[in-house]
């Protein structure tokens, strides 16, 4: 815990940055693009001003980023040395850093550099209601006079674009279009991010996502499209369970369904629930069954035969509807 908190400005920021030497940068476990794109953007631009700088996340960045994107190797799951300044990018509480949390808790000299509008949990907090925080660190590269060369502009271009579902999302806004427009200029290898992010996918996901189309049941008039996967699935096609996880989507994108739910059979008679909502609450049915999660994308766990524990969710989302 920090005794003073305090807010800053991002020129404030940008000082504080250019004061210090070494610095290491905190990517949120579970990382997505934005966090490794902001934190990757501001490790390479700080270098070009001579500073040490590590970044540090507690989850392993998948095989098919780091084939894409090599600065992404640079990232380090374990701490290591003496820092003058830590950076938490994109995490809108401490509990984000994951395992790192205690280190940076520990350390006197934090920034935090976020837009969810979160806990200030850092002795100076730099946080916005903005789309992404790549868009933060671009205004603080601006304020340096930083030279953004085109692997930076792709890393900035990298969280602008997925925080805001490919420019799909409600809180695209005209600074997210004019600072892609930036980052186009700036040579962002656009077409990349856009394909590694939103076009590629793996056969077996392909795979797994016909077999639940296949699945798929409609209730309501399709205002509930349900679709699921069990254990004997997962095995014919030699999945894992993070194959799944772009599944739900699938059933939301039908034009009639408020909810679209998605059933993984994680052990036998264990289903992982991911629920999406259209103007429909999916985080209350959630809670019912002791999940959570955000207000139209939120998940749960729930036991029993399959059959049995579709009926639970179809009677849970059928009272709300
Ligand atoms: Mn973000």
């Amino acid at each position: 815990m920090k005794s003073t908190k305090k807010t800053v400005t991002v020129a404030e920021a940008a000082a504080l940055i250019a004061s210090k030497n070494s610095i290491a940068l905190f990517a949120h476990t579970n990382p997505d693009g934005d966090t490794l794109g902001a934190s990757v953007a501001l490790a390479v631009a700080l270098r070009n001003m001579r500073k040490s700088v590590s970044v540090f996340c507690d989850t392993p960045v998948g095989d098919k980023l780091l084939a894409n994107f090599t600065e992404l190797g640079e990232i380090k799951g374990t701490f290591d040395g003496k820092y003058d300044f830590m950076i938490a990018v994109d995490c809108g509480d401490l509990s984000r850093l994951g395992t790192f949390s205690p280190v940076y808790d520990r350390f006197a000299e934090t920034l935090t550099v976020d837009h969810h509008g979160g806990s200030y949990y850092s002795k100076y907090n730099l946080v916005t209601n903005y789309a992404s925080t790549c868009q933060m660190v671009y205004e603080i590269l601006k304020e340096l006079r930083l030279t953004i060369d085109k692997d930076i502009a792709t890393y900035l271009y990298m969280g602008l674009c997925t925080d805001t579902g490919n420019f799909s999302h409600n809180n695209t806004d005209k600074n997210a279009f004019l600072m892609a427009a930036d980052m186009w200029q700036y040579g962002a290898q656009t077409e990349k991010v856009n394909r590694v992010f939103f076009k590629d996918t793996t056969l077996v996901e392909t795979q797994l996502l016909g077999r639940a189309i296949s699945n798929l049941r409609s209730y309501f008039d399709g205002r509930l499209i349900v679709m699921y996967l069990t254990q004997a699935d997962l095995k014919e096609f030699g999945a894992t369970l993070n194959e799944t996880s772009g599944i739900v989507q699938t059933a939301i994108n039908v034009d009639t369904a408020l909810a679209g739910v998605m059933l993984t059979e994680y052990s036998p008679n264990v289903y992982k629930i991911s629920m999406r909502g259209k103007d429909f609450d999916v985080r209350n049915v959630c809670n019912q069954f002791g999940g959570g999660g955000h207000k139209f994308a939120s998940g749960c766990m729930i036991g029993g035969f399959l059959e049995d524990v579709i009926e639970k969710i179809v009677r849970a989302v059928g009272f709300e509807l």
